[in-house]
């Protein structure tokens, strides 16, 4: 029972969560200097976007042009989250995705609309770049939430979305050694670099509190065909309500989706919780009912609020997220609640 990894068991893992709680800004652009003062209503700005990793922040550079530019929020989330899927250097969101086992990529996304609680998804959708402009599709022109598979890509097709091949050269020469020598390189092969990881989600928040949110990402690298993450299930991978504000997630979502862990940080802020304590809330509850040590489930999350104040953390160090609106823009570490190093993001994972 006594398990030095365990989350939160032992007075070491607590003194690194308390020592590093970070929020360390390493790439603010302006004015942002800590995490902390990030949330000073003074420094808050609206829209204000916060989205996952450090290649979040050109996602949220994005989302904030299109805005002041004269496009809606929901605009600003897709066409944000296009950056990510745009990026053939990006391994795990749209173009240059890694493939499932079968060498085909297969993509995850959804996005949500707070005024309306309207939300769309595609899982496991082929052939299209953005996916996030599907999930829109499904949330403004059609009864359905959620499309998959074959259907969703007939779909896509049918309405105008051009057929892409998302397999880049350099995944069919990464998949063909994953094939040659499947355990031995898996690893080597899936490290994480700067532009080799992740899920993005990125939540938005506009002047009226009204809350805005998308999630794409190719999931698992080398996942069993079929397989669909957390990514794209509302109340997983992404949730928002326009009364409290929206939350978001990266890492293996198979440890994310058993907990609708989204919908569940927003409903800790629901009860007055900040971002950073709801996040941290449910990654302890999700702890406390898991048999895997904490490091291991590798599920971090971002949150924002309909203030504005925005927060993230997860189950390892490196997990970096951004913040952007009109005053500032910045990559921060988010909050860690273990002293264990991320090694993998739930892309870079093999199964
Ligand atoms: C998934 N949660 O498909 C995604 C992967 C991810 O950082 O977020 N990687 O499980």
């Amino acid at each position: 029972m006594f398990d030095r990894r365990r989350f939160l068991k032992t007075s070491s893992a607590a003194a690194v969560v308390g020592g590093s709680i970070a929020a360390n800004p390493i790439h603010a652009t302006q004015s942002i200097s800590t995490g902390s003062n990030m949330n000073s209503s003074s420094s808050i700005a609206f829209p204000r976007f916060i989205s996952t990793w450090r290649f979040g922040k050109a996602v949220n550079d994005a989302a904030l042009k299109t805005v002041t530019e004269g496009g809606s929020m929901l605009d600003a989330i897709e066409k944000g989250i296009w950056v990510a899927e745009a990026d053939a250097k990006n391994a795990s969101v749209g173009l240059g995705g890694i493939p499932a086992a079968n060498g085909v990529v297969q993509l995850d996304a959804c996005i949500m609309n707070g005024p309306d609680h309207n939300a769309g998804s595609v899982g496991g959708i082929e052939d299209i770049l953005h996916p996030i402009s599907v999930a829109r599709k499904v949330m403004e022109d059609t009864i359905h939430v959620m499309l998959v598979g074959d259907g969703a890509r007939e779909f896509a097709l049918a309405n105008g979305f051009q057929k892409t091949t998302l397999l880049t050269d350099n995944q069919k020469e990464r998949f063909k050694k994953y094939l040659e020598k499947k355990e031995a390189e898996r690893k080597a092969l899936q490290k994480v670099d700067e532009n080799n990881h992740d899920t993005i989600a990125l939540v938005g928040v506009d002047a009226d509190g009204n809350v805005f949110g998308g999630c794409s990402t190719s999931g698992w690298g080398y996942k069993i065909p079929g397989r669909v993450g957390d990514s794209p299930i509302i109340g997983s991978g992404l949730y928002v309500d326009n009364e409290v504000g929206g939350a978001g997630a990266t890492g293996i979502g198979e440890n994310v989706m058993r907990y609708c862990s989204s919908f569940k940080i927003v409903e800790e802020m629901r009860h007055g919780a900040s971002p950073v304590q709801a996040i941290e809330n449910v990654i302890k509850w999700i702890t406390k009912k898991d048999p895997r040590n904490a490091e291991d489930l590798a599920i971090n999350f971002i949150a924002i609020n309909k203030k504005g104040e925005a927060g993230a953390a997860g189950t390892s160090k490196g997990f970096q997220y951004a913040v952007t609106d009109p005053n500032a823009s910045g990559v921060f570490n988010a909050k860690a609640l273990t002293d264990a190093d991320i090694e993998e993001g739930g892309n870079n994972v093999g199964n």
